[in-house]
């Protein structure tokens, strides 16, 4: 059994072990695990929602990793400290390269200020993300003051993370073929910050061309409701031009969601969107758990796929079978 006190001590006191601990405890999808995570994230509550929770999109090798690894040494610099959840570089869903050296971080994870952990393993219930707003309280409880989400622009991934951060930037590449069209229309409406990577050499003009086609491009869409205007800017993360203005127009956009109380309103949106999906994703683990070991869901899959019962119907069927309460627990 977990001692889920000593484990919710050890992450409050900043603890690299406790701290990583915990979040493995919270990734995982064993039952046992689960009620240990709950009891664990409830006693941490009171002490999460400080950090600026910042995501950071794009297609794979426009330079996530890079920009990151480059604004937490700045942020480090100006005496904050950082926690990474990053995309794993080596997975083919994110197309990493698994031989690229700068994809590791390595200067930042050297950093004792800086706490970077790659995302969980596919295959956990509900994808990458699903755990991810968990985490995110977990490294905020350690007392992080920026916690940045790195996700691969392709996928369901990064239009589930956009929800669950205060502050979405999109890096787009130059002369890639990398266009407002590509990009899913929920990530464009979300998106606070749109920075084109790699301005610098020989695509430099290439770059500053992209950000003049991306502004009246974006000046096509209908003007958000938050009073935002997406600032579209040039950087090159590798050689740091622009990094800090960058960073400054992160700050900018909270700081003005602050102002015009937007950002606690997307904190409380947030917070009960994760609820329903934490009750669809727990309600179909309580189904199967139920209705697997027995002939029941065996048998209901069988008239689904034969069509001798309708899909809906037949889940309605299911979920009332359920039962819940004390005398569930064993
Ligand atoms: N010229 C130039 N190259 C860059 C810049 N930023 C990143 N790169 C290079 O682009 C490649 C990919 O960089 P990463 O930072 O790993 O990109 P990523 O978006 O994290 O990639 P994935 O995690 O694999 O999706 C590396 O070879 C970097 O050195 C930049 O500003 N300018
Ligand atoms: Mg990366």
């Amino acid at each position: 059994m977990t001692d889920v006190k000593a484990l919710a001590e050890g992450v409050l006191a900043g603890q690299r072990r406790a701290l990583g601990r915990a979040i493995t405890l919270v990734e995982s999808d064993a039952p046992d695990d689960r009620a240990a995570a709950h009891a664990l994230l409830q006693a941490l509550l009171p002490h999460t929602g400080g950090a600026h929770r910042v995501g950071v999109s794009g297609t794979p090798g426009v330079g996530k990793s890079s920009f990151i690894e480059a604004a937490g040494l700045a942020l480090i610099d100006q005496g904050q400290t950082v926690a990474v959840l990053a995309v794993d570089p080596s997975s083919p869903v994110s197309g990493g390269s698994i031989l690229g050296d700068k994809t590791r971080m390595e200067e930042l994870s050297r950093r004792k200020e800086a706490f970077i952990r790659p995302s969980p393993s596919k295959g956990t219930l509900g994808g990458v993300a699903a755990r991810t707003g968990e985490v995110i309280s977990v490294l905020e409880a350690a007392g992080h003051d920026v916690v940045i989400v790195e996700t691969v622009g392709v996928g369901q991934s990064e239009a589930d993370v956009v929800h669950l951060v205060d502050t979405f930037v999109l890096l787009m590449q130059p002369a890639s073929g990398d266009d407002l069209q590509g990009v899913k229309r929920g990530v464009l409406e979300l998106m606070d910050l749109l920075v084109v990577n790699k301005a610098d050499g020989s695509l430099q003009k290439a770059a500053e061309q992209a950000v003049r086609d991306f502004r009246a491009g974006l000046s096509l869409f209908r003007p958000r409701d938050d009073g935002w205007r997406v600032p579209v800017m040039a950087m090159s993360a590798k050689e740091g031009t622009g990094l800090d203005d960058v960073l400054a127009a992160i700050v900018a956009h909270r700081d003005a969601a602050q102002a015009s109380g937007g950002f606690d309103a997307r904190r409380a949106a947030q917070a009960e969107r994760w609820f329903w999906r934490a009750l669809s994703e727990t309600l179909v683990a309580e189904a199967k758990r139920q209705a697997g070991d027995s002939v029941t869901l065996p048998a209901l899959l069988a008239d689904v796929r034969a069509r001798r019962v309708a899909p809906t119907g037949a889940a309605w069927d299911l979920v009332k079978t359920l039962r819940f309460g004390a005398d569930e627990e064993s």
